[in-house]
């Protein structure tokens, strides 16, 4: 099983990195749509999300770890404390006014409070999770598996994704806040191991690591992993969020399949 993931991740490796090496030095090319580079990306990113795929089967678990080999605590990253005005005032009541909003192309739209998700059946994990920025941490995670949750908004057959909005305001754009976002297809939403977290490492998951509700997404890189979700939308196409690339990161060139 580590062999074997670890052999695809070098075959992958070798693919995509001529494509993704010089990103960290040219975000402002790619913030020209028809710009060579984007096309580039674009191309190898469709390429990658096929590829792995095809390697990819869908029942396929990450590894999972044993408590002992948790040896710090998860480190937070990216947004640690949202300042937005509608985030603050829910965690001051200890996030009691939480609402998780289900809507766009379900059949049921829903809304959950934290309560109702903790009586849900939960799944408890030790994964590593990896941040693009090369480094790793092993921790534990307890939620409720995303496919039972869609499964009570009863999910339409034009759905093809489903996109996490949160409450974090990355910068402000011309037209107002940019908040993070993310997406992923519904196999990986129906993946046994994709969570909606409100627990890690035994306790409440803590603000830094997205409370009150968190995705885990155990074979794709750290910022696939919505922290601080809001709503959960179905849809057929991604290219109404954002600026259409499937996440907040992605909209600056991060690849949207982003398999380890
Ligand atoms: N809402 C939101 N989710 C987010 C981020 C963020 O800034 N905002 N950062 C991402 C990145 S890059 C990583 S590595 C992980 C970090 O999760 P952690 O803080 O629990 O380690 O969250 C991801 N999810
Ligand atoms: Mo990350």
């Amino acid at each position: 099983m580590t062999r074997l993931t670890l052999s695809r991740r070098r075959f992958l490796t070798g693919a995509t990195v001529a494509a993704t090496a010089p990103l960290a030095g040219c975000f402002d090319s790619l913030g020209d749509r028809q710009s060579a580079v984007r096309g580039v990306l674009e191309t190898a990113n469709s390429l990658t999300y096929r590829v792995q795929r095809m390697l990819l089967s869908s029942d396929d678990l990450a590894r999972e770890y044993v408590e002992s080999e948790i040896r710090q605590p998860q480190r937070p990253n990216g947004t640690t404390s949202p300042r937005d005005a509608a985030y603050q005032d829910l965690a001051a009541s200890d996030f009691r006014g939480y609402r998780l909003t289900i809507g766009g192309l379900v059949e049921m739209p829903r809304e959950f409070g934290l309560d109702e998700i903790r009586a849900m059946p939960s799944r408890t994990q030790i994964t590593r999770h990896d941040c693009v920025e090369g480094w790793s941490c092993i921790a534990k995670w307890t939620g409720v598996p995303l496919a039972l949750v869609l499964d009570q908004a009863k999910v339409q057959p034009e759905a093809r994704f489903v996109v996490f909005e949160c409450f974090d305001t990355m910068e402000t754009g011309f037209t107002g806040p940019i908040r993070y976002y993310e997406s992923i297809d519904l196999r990986d939403a129906r993946h046994p191991q994709t969570i909606l977290a409100y627990g890690l490492n035994g306790q409440a998951l803590p603000v830094a690591n997205g409370a009150p509700l968190r995705v885990r997404i155990e074979r794709q890189l750290g910022y696939k992993m919505a922290k601080y979700i809001r709503s959960i939308t179905l849809a057929s196409d991604i290219a109404a969020f954002g600026e259409g690339n499937g996440g907040y990161w992605e909209d600056r060139g991060y690849e949207w399949f982003a398999g380890i």
